[in-house]
């Protein structure tokens, strides 16, 4: 039988880049044929063979209702009919600005983007506006989106200014922009002590989804408030990943738990605000976002942003995963899967640790969970391919990735978990 997903991706890299529109999903990092997705409903997505999987990419984030919910497909095709896009203002958009900043206590005012890149980057321009400073400080194996300020890596040893990650980035661009450990309190201290009253922000992802899974420690995010705070600096919340994901409070709810009183000074939103379609967001004070064009000096825009079709899916989206019962739910199957997993490791003796928040999880082959970039990039590449690979061959889609999280959606049902521990019982003892 031919494979219509290794056809597919010839025809691809004839006019596509690596055959695809965004670097990981070339199966780069894990070898062998991406799958082109033809159709997908509930948990599950099927592939240009007609393959079916259970999906734990849910678009890497968005699709937190399953894929085809009937009150997202109704509201969307509504919308549609009434007009994909004005270039005006719209009431839908005022009603997500609504639904956001009655769910996120930090955020007076938002402003809705396409995508979580752009969302980023104002939240970029936006904090260096308001302070009047140009440094930024971000932490390695945090991604925030491919903005020039944004790519750029630790060097090694402590902290270092404007090293780029990608070709076509200036120094000059990444020169204020200063790349920490994450986790590192000592390393924080000193940078604070060294460049605070330049600092204009401070990003981070609270709970790092892209180093897989890695929980931003309680001691560090309390010094990361508190130095921003002592400093003047802005604490800028990615949470493009974790925002409406790990919790209806989003990261921020989490750790306004663990430390009384906590609030970021931004957030950056996207993924499920968007519900699988391009819309992402920005929020923070209101002399914070007041700065921003047509009312202050720092400009931002866009054509498509606020979208009314987006919005309905985003919108409708927010409005059901905010029902009674979804989110304990969701947390429940959530856990059920990361227990599932770590106890078939355990019986199979593979060194494994796994960890998660609300609808999204971690895991590693190592005894013990990473606290930052250096650590988990010690895992071994091979061994976690063959797993990939393995998950897959059985039918279960993990990220192609070992530095991507997992994301389990409101239609996933015990039995699809039970599936995929099954599934992994069996690559385990491979692996063994
Ligand atoms: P987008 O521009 O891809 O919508 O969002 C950028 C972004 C910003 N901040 C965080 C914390 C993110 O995780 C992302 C995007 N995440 C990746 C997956 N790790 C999207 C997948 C991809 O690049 O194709």
């Amino acid at each position: 039988m031919t494979d219509r997903n290794q056809a597919l991706f010839e025809r691809a890299k004839a006019l596509i880049p690596g055959g695809v529109n965004s670097p990981v999903r070339a199966f780069k990092a894990v070898g062998g044929t991406p799958r082109f997705i033809e159709r997908a409903e509930g948990a599950y997505f099927w592939d240009a063979n007609g393959q079916r999987y259970i999906d734990y990419i849910n678009s890497w984030g968005p699709m937190i209702l399953g894929h085809g919910h009937p009150a997202v497909l109704e509201a969307v095709q509504k919308a549609a009919i009434e007009g994909f896009s004005f270039g005006a203002p719209t009431e839908r958009e005022i009603e997500l600005a609504e639904a956001i900043v009655a769910a996120v206590p930090s955020i007076d005012m938002v402003r809705l983007v396409s995508s979580g890149t752009e969302a980023g980057m104002s939240t970029i321009r936006l904090a260096r506006g308001a302070t009047g400073r140009k440094t930024i400080i971000k932490f390695e194996g945090c991604y925030h989106g491919h903005a020039d300020a944004l790519l750029v890596k630790a060097g090694s040893g402590l902290a270092t200014f404007g090293n780029p990650t990608s070709a076509g980035v200036p120094p000059e661009v990444v020169q204020h922009t200063l790349v920490l450990e994450y986790n590192n309190v000592e390393q924080l201290e000193a940078a604070f002590a060294q460049h605070g009253k330049d600092v204009a922000c401070l990003i981070i992802e609270p709970i790092a989804g892209n180093m897989n899974f890695v929980r931003a420690s309680v001691p560090f995010m309390k010094r990361c408030r508190e130095l921003c705070t002592e400093h003047g600096a802005l604490l800028a919340f990615d949470e493009v990943m974790t925002g409406f994901r790990v919790g209806l409070g989003s990261a921020q709810g989490v750790y306004a738990k663990l430390i009384p009183g906590f609030e970021p000074d931004m957030t950056v939103m996207g993924k499920v605000i968007g519900g699988g379609m391009p819309l992402a967001a920005f929020g923070a004070k209101r002399e914070v976002m007041e700065q921003l064009a047509p009312l202050g000096p720092v400009y931002q825009a866009g054509t498509l942003s606020g979208n009314p079709v987006a919005t309905a899916c985003g919108l409708t989206t927010l409005r059901e995963i905010q029902k009674p019962g979804f989110f304990e739910e969701l947390t429940r199957k959530t856990r059920s899967l990361v227990d599932g997993l770590t106890a078939a490791a355990n019986e199979a003796g593979i060194p494994f640790s796994a960890d998660c928040e609300g609808g999204m999880f971690g895991f590693f082959l190592m005894p013990e969970l990473p606290q930052n970039y250096a650590k988990v990039m010690t895992t071994d590449n091979a061994r976690f391919n063959t797993l990939f690979h393995g998950l897959l061959d059985r039918g279960v889609y993990i990220a192609p990735a070992l530095y991507e999280a997992g994301f389990v959606s409101g239609a996933h049902t015990d039995d699809d978990i039970a599936a995929t521990v099954a599934a992994a019982k069996d690559v385990f003892k491979k692996l063994a």
